[in-house]
């Protein structure tokens, strides 16, 4: 079975656990596939270039998890887990920064063919253990993780077949995906007592969170939307209590990168270690939704960069963050011809073949002049990763009221990379990959069109 077909099963099995496990998850899908509906029907251009962008049979199996694991090993071994279904490493998040002792990456598929087929990706996060100040917590930690097992053998001898047979049959990326989900279910039972428990979240509740069960928890499950702010709205009404902005740009005509919100923690009931089996309660299971825009350049990030840092400075003064979100995106063009122009944000150029044969386009001519003559038709490029500012936002609004410190110091990709076992991808070099590649097609189907 092909990599992209092992994907697609694991994303389904995790969808349906996560919908038994979650029931408000369930709901939330069901909200999320009326309003695309909705959109769709209401907007025929968007519904024919979806359709021709191969994006329709995508969007209703699209989802993005998050899990967070507790070692070196634990990560590697992921690696090669996700890279049984054909996701990679791609980009690298530091989210100290925001006061959460964690950096990141995203295992997703690369290629076109594979992102159309099934975009399923993983956000997922490895402790910094050295961020608990305290010495002999942090040893207690360390200790506790390094005697877990979170993946199932039968699991780890699917991983060892697929690499050394360099792929599955049908039968055993069946055994795969049911071993594999095993690392992703719930523990209602904590494998330390109540008092290790509290001590642990009071370093910080992500803590307690990734050392204190016997496995990774998927702790979300994310279904896109074409219309966020509806869906936002359309919350309450399905008895969905949600986080009260949303994160990532403003409300815009060309929605770029990423916009997120999401439905508060469940509070669940855990039973602890010890003698009387301590009863007690812990959040770490959400839902949240994303709505997916334009993947931007390097330069267009660095124009994104600096009007949120804008914003929430104006914020930290007492503006609204969406008002100042609002002001402050207003310097950003909204568009399509003008941020392709500017070179702001990426496209994949398709060739009018049939304009080029009434009309030969201009040898020689610089790109922009192709475009405004039709030469050249323009497709967005999906951004298909995350957002740290907006991950940062989503993680702290599901901790419950915890320690809020922020951390000193930069994010450490080299000792991410280390753990990992191998370099992560640069996810704005593979838009402009795509983007070049699909350009120098056009372009030379157009000069055989002429010649
Ligand atoms: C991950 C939060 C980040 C997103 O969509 O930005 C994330 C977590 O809470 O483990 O999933
Ligand atoms: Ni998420």
């Amino acid at each position: 079975m092909k990599p992209d077909a092992i994907r697609s099963l694991f994303s389904h099995a995790m969808s349906d656990m996560y919908r038994a496990e979650v029931p408000q998850y369930g709901a939330l899908c069901s909200l999320v596939g009326q309003v695309n509906a909705r959109v769709l029907d209401g907007d025929s251009a968007l519904a024919q270039r979806m359709r021709e962008d191969g994006q329709t049979g995508r969007l209703d199996v699209e989802r993005h998890g998050a899990v967070r694991v507790g070692t070196a090993q634990e990560l590697a071994t992921m690696r090669r887990l996700f890279g049984v279904m054909g996701m990679q490493a791609v980009g690298y998040y530091d989210l100290s920064v925001a006061g959460v002792p964690v950096h990141a990456t995203a295992f997703r598929p690369v290629d076109d063919a594979s992102l159309d087929r099934n975009p399923f990706r993983v956000f997922t996060s490895l402790l910094r253990t050295e961020l608990i100040a305290d010495e002999p917590l942090r040893r207690k930690a360390e200790s506790i993780l390094a005697c877990r097992r979170i993946f199932t053998a039968g699991c780890l001898a699917m991983i060892d077949r697929a690499e050394g047979q360099g792929s599955l049959s049908g039968e055993e990326a069946h055994e795969f995906v049911r071993e594999a989900l095993e690392t992703f279910r719930w523990h209602a039972e904590a494998t330390v007592d109540l008092k290790t428990y509290q001590r642990l979240r009071a370093a910080h509740p992500l803590v307690a969170d990734i050392v204190c069960f016997k496995g990774p928890h998927i702790n979300h499950l994310t279904p896109r939307t074409l219309d966020i702010d509806a869906v936002q709205a359309g919350m309450p009404a399905m008895g969905i209590q949600a986080k009260k902005s949303i994160e990532g740009p403003p409300p815009r005509a060309v929605p770029i990168l990423l916009r997120q919100t999401s439905f508060l923690a469940l509070q669940e009931p855990i039973r602890f270690l010890g003698e009387g089996g301590d009863e007690g309660t812990h959040t770490a299971r959400f839902g949240e939704i994303e709505q997916r825009g334009c993947a931007l350049t390097r330069k267009g990030r660095a124009l994104y960069d600096l009007l949120l840092s804008e914003a929430t400075e104006q914020s930290r003064l007492g503006t609204p963050i969406d008002q100042a979100m609002r002001a402050a995106f207003g310097g950003f063009p909204d568009d399509e011809a003008e941020l392709h122009k500017e070179g702001l944000a990426f496209y994949s150029y398709e060739a009018n073949l049939q304009l080029a044969q009434q009309h030969a386009a201009p040898e020689r001519a610089p790109v922009s002049d192709l475009v405004e003559g039709g030469w050249l038709t323009l497709a967005p490029l999906t951004y298909e990763d995350f957002l740290p500012v907006s991950a940062a936002g989503i993680f702290t609004s599901n901790l419950g009221d915890g320690a809020q410190l922020q951390y000193q110091g930069r994010g450490k990709q080299d000792q991410f990379e280390a753990a990992l076992g191998a370099r992560v991808l640069d996810e704005i070099a593979l838009y402009q990959q795509t983007s070049e590649r699909s350009l120098a097609e056009a372009l030379s189907a157009l000069s055989r069109a002429t010649s």
